[in-house]
C-alpha cells in the first residue's frame, strides 16, 4: 500500500512540476473593471490552441466545427419535444458566475416554462452523449423583445438547473468594448430550418467579417437600427434561408471568445451578396449588466 502511494506522489509531483512552471509563463490577462460577466469564460478546451487560429484567415467555407468546440453553444428546444431543434443560444455567466442563456426572443415566444436547452451537444439527433446536459429555464427568467423590423431580437433566461463542470459546456464572454468594421467572427450553428440544412446535422461555423454600419444600412436601409449589426455569408455551403434564430457570432478577444452577435435575419436570403443581421450585443451591454446582474 505504502508502495502504491509513494508512486501516485512521484507521479504527482513530476506533473505537478512542469505545470507550475507553464502556470509561471504563461501571460496575464488583463480582466477590464467595466467586465458585466463572470471573469473565466470564452476558453473552447476543445478547440486547437483555443481555436485563436481560426480566425486567421477567411476561408469562405462552411465546415463542421471540432466537436464540442463551442461549448457556449446548446440546442432549444420545447419542453414536450426533445427531438425537434428549434434554434441556437449562447451560455453566458454573471459577475457571481450563475448561467444564463442568451437567444433571439423570436424563438421563445411561448415563455421560458415552454423551453429547455441542450448544452454540450454536437449531433443535434444525439442527445445521449454523456458530456450532454440539459438545461430548465428560470419561471422567472427575464427576457424581452425588441421588434426585429424595428429593432432587434434577444431573450435572456436564467438557468433552473446546474450545468455539470468539463469540457464541453462553459460560458462564452460579454463584449467589454465594440466590434469594429472588417473583424473576423465565428458564425456557429446548426442551421436547421430546411431541407438542404438538414444535411448539417452537427455544429457547422463559418468565419466571417463584420461590415460597416454604413454598409449595413445602406444595403437594409431603415431595418437597419442601432442595435443591429450585420456581416458577410459565404455564397455557397449551406441554404441561408434555412438559419437560425439565436445563432451565436462570437469573436475571439483579449479575454475570450465573446456573444458579439445574436443571428436574427438574413433579409435577403435568396439573392447574391446578403449579409446577415445580428443582434448587437455590445449595443444592448447596459441593459444585459441590469438583467444578469441585479442585486
Ligand atoms: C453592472 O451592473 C451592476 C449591478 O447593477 C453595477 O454595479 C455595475 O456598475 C454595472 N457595470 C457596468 C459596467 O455598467
Ligand atoms: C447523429 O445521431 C443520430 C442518432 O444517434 C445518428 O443516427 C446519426 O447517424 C448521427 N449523424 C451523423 C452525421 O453522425
Ligand atoms: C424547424 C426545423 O426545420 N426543424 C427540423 C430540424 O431538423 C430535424 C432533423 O432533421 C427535423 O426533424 C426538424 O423538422
Amino acid at each position: 500500500m505504502r508502495l502504491v502511494l509513494s508512486f501516485v506522489l512521484v507521479w504527482a509531483i513530476s506533473y505537478a512540476e512542469p505545470l507550475a512552471r507553464k502556470k509561471k509563463s504563461t501571460t496575464l490577462i488583463r480582466i477590464p473593471e467595466n467586465k458585466i460577466d463572470y471573469f473565466c469564460c470564452g476558453q473552447r478546451p476543445l478547440a486547437t490552441g483555443n481555436g485563436v487560429l481560426e480566425v486567421a484567415q477567411i476561408t469562405d467555407d462552411v465546415q463542421e466545427a471540432i466537436p464540442h468546440s463551442h461549448p457556449s453553444l446548446c440546442s432549444i428546444r420545447f419542453q414536450d419535444n426533445p427531438h425537434e431543434h428549434l434554434c441556437s443560444g449562447a451560455l453566458i455567466k454573471n459577475l457571481a458566475g450563475e448561467y444564463y442563456i442568451i437567444t433571439a426572443f423570436a424563438c421563445v415566444v411561448y415563455g421560458p416554462q415552454a423551453y429547455k436547452a441542450h448544452c454540450g451537444v454536437h449531433n443535434r439527433s444525439d442527445l445521449s452523449e454523456p458530456q450532454s446536459a440539459i438545461a430548465r429555464f428560470h419561471f422567472v427568467g427575464q427576457y424581452r423583445i425588441f421588434h426585429p423590423r424595428d429593432d432587434c431580437d434577444i431573450a435572456i433566461f436564467k438557468l433552473y438547473t446546474d450545468l455539470p463542470f468539463n469540457l464541453y459546456i462553459s460560458a462564452a464572454c460579454l463584449p467589454n468594448e465594440d466590434w469594429y468594421e472588417g473583424q473576423i467572427g465565428l458564425f456557429v450553428g446548426w442551421y436547421n430550418k430546411t431541407d438542404i440544412s438538414a444535411n448539417l446535422p452537427k455544429v457547422h461555423q463559418f468565419e466571417t467579417r463584420i461590415r460597416s454600419r454604413a454598409r449595413c444600412e445602406q444595403k437594409y436601409g431603415n431595418l437597419f437600427t442601432r442595435n443591429t449589426m450585420c456581416s458577410s455569408l459565404p455564397e455557397s455551403g449551406f441554404n441561408p434561408c434555412g438559419y437560425e434564430y439565436g445563432a451565436p457570432l462570437y469573436t475571439y478577444r483579449e479575454y475570450g471568445w465573446t456573444l458579439t452577435g445574436i443571428g436574427y435575419w438574413i433579409p435577403d436570403c435568396t439573392q447574391p451578396n446578403r449579409l446577415v443581421m445580428y443582434t448587437d450585443v455590445f449595443a444592448l451591454r447596459d441593459w444585459i449588466n441590469q438583467t444578469i446582474n441585479v442585486s
